[in-house]
């Protein structure tokens, strides 16, 4: 069965006639402007030391209670622990050092959107990416015991060549659903690594007991944001029970983003959603049009070159 295109055509615009509805609003800000209201933002949550952290060491850690509460933590692990229930969750198999893997959760549940909105989060990913930064994947892991190394990798692998530049074009935000540490096989990274701008060497991808290898071990309810240049994994988990973990990589506006958000949007999301979310969406986004051409008013909504924030 082929697709409509005229119907898909017609469907999509009228997403995207919703979205910029919503973006004139509070149209994201270009050039000095959005300098200027990042650095609000920043003061606003109180983000200082953790953008220092993302300039310093690549990655930072937002404390149990400042991205979200913990009640929100719980909403999540019961959607994710349903979805697990009702779907395959072994697409890349035990031994990838993921887990159980939960694939393109947003529209299954509104705690997952939740989590996207979350202020907090959300203003280190327009740190790092700008204000037009798109959501790339909404995925769960589920690690249990005997879960192997994930072997040590920087996400700009497999998606940019090298050597890279200073800017970070994929970022992830990791809410950590469930106590992270060395038994429950947390994340592993190497503070200071983004700066190289270059994949992990081949003998390097198996050192996660290097001394410059930092385990990430925090309560569940932080939430951990990184670079798409720092080298990081995570170490086996030997304890019982389960390691839980929402992942949200973004990326900038001209990055082809990993999941099709745009083709599981509906309207009521974007109606109860802040207008970034249309955004975050690609509902926004310049490219991406069909018979029907480029939108002069989605090209307007673009950056103007005026600052990495844009
Ligand atoms: O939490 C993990 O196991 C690591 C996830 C990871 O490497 C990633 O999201 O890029």
């Amino acid at each position: 069965m082929a697709i409509d295109r005229y119907q898909l055509a017609n469907e999509l615009a009228t997403l995207r006639d919703l979205a910029a509805e919503r973006w004139s609003e509070d149209p994201l800000p270009v050039g000095r402007a959005a300098l200027d209201r990042l650095k609000r933002e920043i003061d606003e949550h109180d983000l200082h030391r953790n953008v220092a952290e993302l300039e310093t060491d690549g990655y930072t850690v937002l404390p149990p209670g400042k991205a979200g509460p913990l009640s929100l933590i719980e909403e999540i692990k019961a959607a994710m622990r349903r979805l697990q229930e009702t779907r395959p969750s072994d697409a890349l198999g035990a031994s990838s050092g993921l887990g159980a893997t939960l694939f393109h959760m947003l529209p299954e549940d509104p705690a997952f959107e939740q989590a996207l909105m979350a202020p907090a989060p959300l203003v280190l990913v327009t740190y790092l990416l700008g204000y037009r930064a798109k959501l790339s994947q909404c995925t769960g892991l589920i690690k249990d015991t005997g879960a192997p190394a994930l072997p040590i990798h920087a996400d700009h692998s497999g998606k940019f060549p090298a050597p890279w530049g200073k800017l970070s074009n994929y970022t992830v935000v990791t809410w950590v659903l469930t106590d992270y540490t060395r038994e429950n096989g947390a994340l592993c990274v190497w503070p200071g690594s983004h700066r190289w701008g270059r994949p992990v060497p081949a003998e390097m991808r198996m050192a996660h007991d290097h001394e410059e290898m930092r385990v990430v071990e925090v309560p569940a309810g932080s939430v951990i944001a990184w670079h798409g240049s720092l080298w990081h994994g995570a170490v086996p988990r030997s304890a019982d029970g389960e390691r839980m973990t929402l992942v949200l990589p973004h990326v900038r506006d001209p990055i082809q983003a990993q999941e099709h958000f745009w083709a599981s949007t509906t309207p009521e999301m974007i109606a109860r959603n802040p207008p970034r979310f249309a955004t975050l969406m690609g509902l926004t986004s310049a490219y991406g049009w069909m018979q029907d051409g480029p939108d002069p008013r989605r090209l307007a909504m673009g950056p103007t070159e005026g600052s990495q924030f844009e």
